[in-house]
């Protein structure tokens, strides 16, 4: 063995990355740091908890329906546990809006200048066959002034509000995607050292792809137009990919360049993902990477939320996928109005 393999750099840690990166920042003051440390955190503990789900009996339905109808997974419960624990303790944060709570939590902390939107545990129905699942954040300073309850105005906020967004990727291994709008970078989680390291620097998505992420098991209650643009996927043979856990599929086709498709159907008049705790994230994530987000007429970041668990539907990868699949839907609109 060379000298030089003796002692190779262990890389850049999530810790030392977030420091350097906030020195980026002229006026940052570490509380955002100390937040995405907070984030990481709770991340590594809802890992560990997913890594040994089969062996300590919390597989499995809660019993329980969350706010949205779906049937709670034990998992859920505790994820959002967890990351409600740690934003609590890391005390940062002044209110969370979570997929698991009905309403707001006002944590009633005057020093916290930031609201988190989060989606603890996405995919979760996959957690019983070993399928990947995460974890989708957005983060935004809190609007109106410290001391008071939080208001309309800190929690309904637009896309480009976010001063950060991400995900926690539970896989193969586990990974922490995050923005901050300077770019995307992502971390894998070493398990023996308990830390995240730098493994992914200025992600881009590629600038089109060949995969089609839909459940095409929908398909016959898609707008005319999404099928219209399946069939150009399948023209141009492009792959079918579909894990059915949004932070799976959209982080496999931000590396190799994909389009992830949720539209409106009958079973999902509005679309099925919600805007504020899992389009938003993965919007701002992927227009920082390259590439583009929409519902199918504008973009994401730009819609104005009427209310906590709107739902959305959601077109997001490479720009040149994104519109194309838009421009059928224009054709399909030109068509009518002739
Ligand atoms: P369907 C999981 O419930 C989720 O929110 C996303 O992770 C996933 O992409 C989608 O719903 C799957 O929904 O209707 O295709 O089963």
């Amino acid at each position: 063995m060379q000298n030089s393999q003796l002692g190779l750099p262990i890389g850049t840690t999530l810790d030392r990355f977030i420091k350097r990166k906030q020195e980026d920042f002229p006026f940052a003051t570490g509380e955002l740091s100390q937040l995405l440390r907070d984030i990481a955190l709770a991340g590594k503990i809802v890992n560990r908890e997913i890594n040994r789900a089969g062996l300590i009996g919390v597989s499995g339905a809660f019993g329980v329906q969350n706010v949205q109808g779906e049937e709670q997974q034990k998992l859920d419960v505790i994820a959002n546990i967890r990351f409600i624990r740690a934003l609590r303790n890391g005390g940062e944060v002044c209110a969370i809006i979570s997929e698991e709570e009905e309403d707001v939590i006002d944590l009633s902390n005057p020093k916290g200048r930031y609201v988190v939107a989060i989606d603890p545990l996405d995919g979760s129905s996959n957690i019983d066959v070993n399928v990947s699942i995460g974890t989708i954040f957005s983060i935004y300073r809190r609007k109106s002034p410290g001391g008071g309850p939080v208001s309309e105005e800190d929690v309904l906020q637009k896309g480009t509000e976010q001063v950060a967004a991400g995900y926690l990727l539970y896989g193969s291994s586990a990974m922490m995607v995050y923005t901050t709008g300077r770019g995307v970078n992502g971390f894998t989680y070493e398990t023996t050292l308990g830390e995240f390291f730098l493994s992914h620097q200025n992600m881009t998505i590629p600038k089109t792809g060949n995969i089609y992420s839909i459940n095409d098991g929908a398909c016959r209650s898609f707008p005319s137009f999404v099928n219209d643009y399946i069939d150009y996927c399948k023209d141009q043979s492009y792959s079918a990919r579909y894990i059915g856990s949004l932070v799976a599929d959209f982080h496999r086709n931000l590396l190799v360049g994909g389009i992830y498709i949720y539209p409106t159907s009958n079973k999902a008049p509005n679309g099925k993902l919600r805007l504020l705790y899992e389009c938003n994230a993965l919007a701002f994530v992927v227009e920082q990477a390259g590439g583009k987000a929409t519902n199918g007429d504008m973009r994401i970041l730009d819609i104005q939320p009427t209310e906590l668990h709107q739902r959305v539907p959601f077109f997001i990868g490479p720009k040149a996928m994104v519109d194309k699949a838009e421009s059928y839907k224009k054709m399909a609109a030109k068509a009518v109005a002739e």
